[in-house]
């Protein structure tokens, strides 16, 4: 599978890493400190040199009970930052918006994909990123950000995921997005317990099989937090990277994080196994 932006390519044969570079003052884990355009650079300097693949440019917080926000501040926050660095850096980037006006701006900035956590349902979101042709990350979620803990259920969790995953690929590509430019996300801790972000995790190889790429975001979350007792985002890195590398074993193909050196080494060190695993392989055969 290979993303196809406009200007370059990414192959992820190999697994690939997503920088989270979050631009909005209420940010879950790094209390709004990348607020202005000069650090926003700094931030993604340092994580492209510690090997990100694509950066992950937010405006809205997202996180459970976070505030929604007006499509001027969002396009006030988000667009100077694509411009930055768009001018300074090669690496892709990503914008990371549910807003129709938000994409056709950040595209025009330079962005090279959408990363919708609402899967492009906000009114004129999906003709929106069918006319601006780039690859486009459809995530999961189980209600709006503001009460999507409050209660959330399923029957079986996965199961519902995918469906919901497909049936909206499959709008996509009813609008004029090609197949090969979609991205499926299962969107952990939007609208989940514990149990069901677990149980997501567990059956994740299903969703990679369907013929679409699969980004999972859980770096730092709550769903990580829990199981370890950190309730500190800082006391979570270690935690995240392991759960970002059973993701990757099971076949995710980007993974969205916070702590790209770390998630760079584990999957160095995934890599180095499975050309172990091919080595012996080919001394069998
Ligand atoms: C994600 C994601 C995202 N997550 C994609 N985009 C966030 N494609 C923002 C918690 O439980 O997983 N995939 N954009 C951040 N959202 C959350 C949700 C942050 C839950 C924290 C929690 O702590």
């Amino acid at each position: 599978m290979i993303l196809n932006f406009k200007t370059q390519s990414l192959d992820l044969a190999t697994p690939r890493i997503m920088g989270i570079l979050n631009v909005t003052p209420d940010s879950f884990s790094d209390g709004g400190e990348h607020n202005t355009v000069a650090t926003a650079i700094d931030h993604a300097a340092k994580m492209i040199a510690e090997g990100a693949d694509i950066i992950d440019i937010g405006g809205e917080s997202t996180r459970p009970f976070a505030t929604p926000l007006s499509t001027t501040q969002e396009l006030e926050r988000v667009i100077p930052v694509v411009e930055a660095l768009h001018a300074r850096f090669a690496t892709p980037l990503s914008l990371d918006t549910s807003t129709p006006e938000v994409m056709r701006a950040g595209i025009a900035a330079g962005a090279d994909m959408i990363n919708d956590a609402r899967a492009l349902q906000r009114p004129g979101a999906l003709a929106m990123a069918a006319s601006l042709h780039v690859p486009v990350c459809l995530m999961h979620s189980q209600g709006e950000p503001q009460q999507m803990q409050v209660s959330p259920h399923y029957i079986h969790c996965p199961a519902e995921v995918t469906h919901f995953l497909l049936a909206r690929a499959a709008q996509c590509e009813q609008a004029g997005i090609a197949r090969d430019q979609l991205i499926l996300d299962p969107g952990f801790g939007f609208g989940k317990r514990v149990q069901h972000n677990y149980e997501l995790l567990a059956s994740l190889e299903h969703l990679c099989t369907l013929g679409y790429p699969v980004l999972i975001g859980l770096s730092r979350k709550s769903m990580i937090g829990k199981v370890i007792d950190a309730p500190q985002v800082h006391d979570r890195i270690a935690a995240s990277a392991a759960a970002a590398m059973l993701c990757v074993e099971r076949g995710a193909r980007i993974v969205r994080v916070h702590d790209v050196a770390v998630t760079k080494q584990m999957l160095q060190v995934l890599q180095a196994v499975q050309n172990a695993k091919k080595a012996l392989e080919v001394a069998c055969s």
